[in-house]
Formats: structure tokens, C-alpha cells, sequence
């Protein structure tokens, strides 16, 4: 006969098993849209410790929706690799376009990025970054359900070696760094610029160049990237997101001296 408490009592032991066993880890992220689970799966796959805090209830943050609610989303020749390597099932649509399922992708995603190692925890918000020796070093966290009441309940802490901002367009690691440390952002006005409007093609290109270390311990990815140094939106095209992601890893397994 099933036990009630034993179910209980198995969801809080793992739970609280998997939260412990991330309260160090090399590189926090926040926001699981593609960008930082492409970025969490290439760095779980090197065999760093990566934990991913996403404030909502699902992982995917802009992809399931594809475009105005449609669920398909596009993306170009540049990602392709990427793309297939994933195991995502592109359709050519017209010479370099490719349509993806927006289910599919975001599902495949997120499953690949956890069968590499990558820890998730959803309904978790970042409010607020550690700071040590004038670097970002860890994140401060609620419940994301809190934050969005405004209850007056204190946070918890973790520490990190790095942390990736990947929460998209209010850019908001770096957007509280700035408004609670008045610090200077290595970018053109040494604070976030804020994102442009449409142009695809420089928007896609300008998420991957805008891919950087923005603070020391600070990285910043997808359209967060483009928030912080000013670069245009592409609409629903998503191979840019997911070539920052990797852009993301690659450097911040450089920084950690892998
Ligand atoms: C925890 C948080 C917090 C917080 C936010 O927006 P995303 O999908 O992120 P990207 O940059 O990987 O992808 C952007 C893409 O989806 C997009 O919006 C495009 C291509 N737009 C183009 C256009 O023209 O509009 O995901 C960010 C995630 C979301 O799920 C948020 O809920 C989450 O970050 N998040 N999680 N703590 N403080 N803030």
C-alpha cells in the first residue's frame, strides 16, 4: 500500500539533496531560455558544476511560444550544427531558413542540457548578486512566487565562481548589479545601453558578439547581452540565442582555466 508521508518524505529528501549539493557550484545561471540552457549544457558536459535558477514554473522562457503564439520558431544555416547536434529536427524552408516545433525544441533542450549534468531549479528567482573583492560571486535567491507578492521574507545564498545572466530582455543580474552597486559595466557608456529595435540580421549577430564578461564574475548571453551592450531584437529567429549560449561556455570555461 502507498505510503503518503514516504512520497513526502522522498520529494523532500531529494529536493533538499539536490539544493545542498549546489550551494557551491562553478557557474550559476539565471534564466533557462535557450540561451542558458545551451550555455548549462555545454559547461555540465565539461564537467563543471552548473545550476540554473528560473523564476517561472517553465523552462524555455521565450521559446514556447514561438512567433505571436504560433509554435513553430526559425532559425539560419549558422546554427544548424548546433541545431543537429541537439538532436532538434529542422525543416528547410526556404534556402538557410529552418523551422523548428517550439514544443519539441524547448523539450529537447531542456532534456539534453539534464542528461549532461545540468542541475535545474525552477520557481527559484535571483533577487540579488553576491558580491566578494569587487567581483560577482554568487546569487541570492526567493521563491520566484515571493518576489512577484513583494512579501518581506528574507532570501538564501549561494556561491558561485561565475554567473551567467541569460534572463533576456530586462537583462536583470546586471540591471540590479548597476542599481545596487553603482558600478561601471565594461561597455560603450559603462552602463546598460538597452536593447534596439527590429533588425534581424544585425540583432542575431550582435546577441553572439555582445556574449561577454560584462563585470568581473558577470557574464552576460542572449538577449540579455543585447539589453546590457545595445544591440537590436531579431523577433522569434533563435539561432543566435543558441550560439551565445555556447559563445557563454566557451568563455566562461576559459575563465574557469579548463
Ligand atoms: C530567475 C529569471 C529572472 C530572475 C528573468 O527570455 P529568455 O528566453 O532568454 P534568452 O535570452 O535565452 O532568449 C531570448 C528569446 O527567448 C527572445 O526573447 C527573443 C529571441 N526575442 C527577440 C525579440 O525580438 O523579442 O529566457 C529568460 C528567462 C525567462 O524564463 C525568465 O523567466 C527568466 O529568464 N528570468 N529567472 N530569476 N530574476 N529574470
Amino acid at each position: 500500500m502507498l505510503n503518503e508521508v514516504i512520497i513526502t518524505r522522498g520529494i523532500l529528501d531529494a529536493y533538499f539533496k539536490k539544493l545542498t549539493d549546489h550551494l557551491k557550484v562553478d557557474v550559476a545561471i539565471v534564466g533557462g531560455g535557450p540561451s542558458g540552457l545551451v550555455a548549462g549544457h555545454d559547461l555540465a558536459k565539461a564537467g563543471k558544476k552548473v545550476a540554473l535558477f528560473e523564476s517561472k514554473l517553465s523552462i524555455g522562457g521565450g521559446i514556447w511560444g514561438g512567433g505571436m503564439g504560433f509554435n513553430e520558431i526559425v532559425v539560419q544555416e549558422a546554427s544548424r550544427p548546433l541545431v543537429e547536434e541537439f538532436g532538434l529536427h529542422p525543416a528547410e524552408y526556404e534556402k538557410g531558413y529552418f523551422t523548428l516545433d517550439s514544443v519539441h525544441t524547448a523539450a529537447t533542450l531542456i532534456a539534453r542540457a539534464m542528461d549532461a549534468g545540468l542541475a535545474i531549479f525552477n520557481l527559484i528567482a535571483m533577487e540579488d548578486v553576491v558580491i566578494r573583492n569587487e567581483r560577482v560571486a554568487g546569487l541570492v535567491l526567493n521563491w520566484g512566487a515571493i518576489q512577484k507578492l513583494e512579501w518581506h521574507i528574507d532570501p538564501l545564498t549561494i556561491h558561485s565562481r561565475f554567473v551567467l545572466d541569460a534572463t533576456g530582455h530586462p537583462a536583470n543580474v546586471a540591471a540590479t548589479l548597476v542599481r545596487k552597486m553603482n558600478v561601471k559595466l565594461n561597455t560603450s557608456t559603462g552602463g546598460i545601453v538597452g536593447e534596439k529595435s527590429m533588425a534581424a540580421d544585425a540583432g542575431e549577430l550582435q546577441t553572439v558578439e555582445n556574449t561577454r564578461e560584462v563585470y568581473p564574475g558577470l557574464v552576460v548571453s542572449g538577449m540579455a547581452a543585447n539589453a546590457v551592450y545595445g544591440g537590436y531584437r531579431m523577433g522569434p529567429v533563435f539561432g543566435g540565442m543558441l550560439l551565445s549560449g555556447r559563445k557563454a561556455a566557451t568563455i566562461l570555461l576559459e575563465r574557469l582555466g579548463s
